[in-house]
């Protein structure tokens, strides 16, 4: 259950007290996270203040820090894929998405982080190769704090692993990332699985970062990206609901929310002015006890429902 939005507030000031500039940013954007999705009432007011005050510390931000920026945020969330130079970044990118990048066998090859949106189940998610961690560094501090920012500001990160190479290669850049303060990878991709070092090195890997999803792939033999959109679907924590129109037509494509949101999501995500004139929805799916059930805004979907809206 959601905190009242009172105790919400209470918290929010205190977590937001002493932190300045790029700290300030990321706790806005963390507690913009765990805000209950409502965009009316007493958390619609949170919510703008939030906006409000992301907005001010941003445009404070620009002007102390001229080196620092960030990859506009486009999709419904933001994966930043991270590790050491040339172990198949930007091969992973051109994989999954549409976008060019340039793939070479030496170091120093992408040296600004690379925006591209892939589009899973439905979803569009936007994947950003954030350049070698050494690279960004070698580069001088500010494009190599430029880098970090951008690690630290989306919502989850890949690690990716060459795995010609040992468990010490792998402990060192997880130890890294931690002391940039980048959040915890959601998966490590284990690539070059093709070559012969691997399978000995991947045993090892598995066993030592138990607490970690490891995923081997080769891009060069093309195994394993079906696996990695399968992971990633699954700790993004995404739903997808199938809207009805009016004459029991079901849309093919989805409207894309978090897991645990309600009707209100769906219908403010539709339509804005659709709130006002709600009057219930019928929905079809595993968050009824029978089909075509009649419910409120607070009724919580699952994915794959489908839903029809009755307005006044
Ligand atoms: N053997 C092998 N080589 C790969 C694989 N994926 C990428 N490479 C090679 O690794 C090198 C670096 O790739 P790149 O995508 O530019 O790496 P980045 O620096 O991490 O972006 C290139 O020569 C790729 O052809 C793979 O699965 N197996
Ligand atoms: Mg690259």
């Amino acid at each position: 259950m959601p905190i009242p939005h009172r105790q919400f507030i209470r918290k929010a000031k205190q977590r937001l007290k002493d932190k300045q500039g790029q700290k300030r940013i990321e706790e806005i954007r963390k507690l913009q996270q765990e805000l209950p999705c409502y965009f009316t009432g007493h958390y619609g007011k949170v919510r703008k203040w939030l906006v409000s005050e992301l907005k001010k510390t941003q445009t404070s931000q620009k002007v102390t820090h001229k080196d620092w920026f960030a990859v506009k945020k486009e999709g419904v969330v933001q994966i930043a894929i991270v590790g050491a130079p040339n172990i198949g970044k930007s091969s992973l990118l051109k994989a999954l998405t549409n976008v060019q990048a340039k793939v070479a066998d030496y170091a120093f090859t992408t040296l600004k982080p690379i925006p591209a949106i892939l589009n899973l189940n439905g979803a569009q998610i936007q994947l950003i190769e954030v350049p070698g961690l050494i690279e960004g560094t070698a580069k001088g501090k500010g494009s190599g704090r430029a880098f970090l920012s951008v690690a630290r500001n989306a919502d989850f990160i890949i690690l990716m692993h060459d795995l010609s190479k040992g468990k010490e290669e792998l402990k060192m850049i997880l130890k890294e990332l931690s002391s940039y303060k980048i959040k915890k990878p959601s998966l490590i991709i284990g690539n070059k699985a093709d070559l012969p070092e691997a399978p000995e090195n991947l045993k090892e890997i598995k066993a030592t970062f138990q607490e970690y999803k490891i995923v081997p792939i080769s891009i060069k033999e093309g195994g394993g990206l079906q696996k990695v959109k399968k992971e990633v679907w699954n700790f993004l924590k995404l739903t997808r609901i199938f809207p009805k129109d009016k004459n029991g037509k079901a849309a093919s494509s989805p409207v894309i929310l978090k897991q645990g949101d309600n009707i209100e999501c769906f219908v403010e995500k539709i339509h804005k002015d659709l709130l006002k004139d709600f009057k219930f929805a019928k929905v079809w799916g595993k968050s009824t006890k029978f089909a075509g059930q009649k419910v409120g805004l607070t009724h919580i979907l699952k994915d794959k429902d489908t839903v029809q809206i009755v307005s006044k």
